[in-house]
């Protein structure tokens, strides 16, 4: 389990109180797909994802980084269980979605990019250093189920 100090917790959670779930959601799913562009294969039904102007307004893009976002968002309110939070997703995304581990950790260094550019002047380093081992403690849960 990982460990948090009080203070990490407090940052991480007076942090996700700001966060807009449905905006950051869809640019951070957005960004990941312009920046690591091999990661658009696993999203071949979402339509056009041409060029990253296509990308950045694709309806289901945006409708499913919102989504991820905010099933994210479960690991900020219960961040000592986050292993049991993402076990049946970690499932989820082995069995049937057959997405490389790899990519939990890419989505999780553009979500913190993310939220660094919104949240500006409320993101001290030390901030980032809680999220940045936020998105990690995830992108391991997710990775757990995979065999
Ligand atoms: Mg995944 C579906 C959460 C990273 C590819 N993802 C889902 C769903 C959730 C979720 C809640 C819906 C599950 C359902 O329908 O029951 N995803 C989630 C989280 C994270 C993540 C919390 C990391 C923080 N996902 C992720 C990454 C990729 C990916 C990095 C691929 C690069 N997810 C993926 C795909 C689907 C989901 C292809 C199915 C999309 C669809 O067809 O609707």
């Amino acid at each position: 389990m990982v460990h948090w100090t009080p203070e990490e917790k407090q940052m991480i959670t007076s942090l996700w109180a700001k966060v807009n779930v449905a905006e950051c959601g869809g640019e951070a799913l957005a960004r990941m797909m312009i920046v690591y562009p091999w990661t658009q294969r696993f999203f071949s039904t979402f339509g056009n994802l041409s060029n990253p102007q296509a990308i950045q307004h694709n309806p289901k893009v945006l409708e499913h980084g919102k989504k991820v976002l905010t099933s994210f968002g479960n690991a900020v309110k219960d961040l000592d269980h986050i292993k049991e939070t993402f076990a049946h997703l970690s499932e989820l995304h082995c069995e049937k979605l057959h997405v490389d581990p790899e990519n939990f950790k890419l989505l999780g260094n553009v979500l913190v990019i993310v939220l660094a550019a919104h949240i500006r002047k409320d993101f001290p380093p030390a901030c980032q250093a809680a999220w940045h081992k936020l998105v990690a403690a995830v992108a391991h849960a997710l990775a757990l189920r995979y065999h």
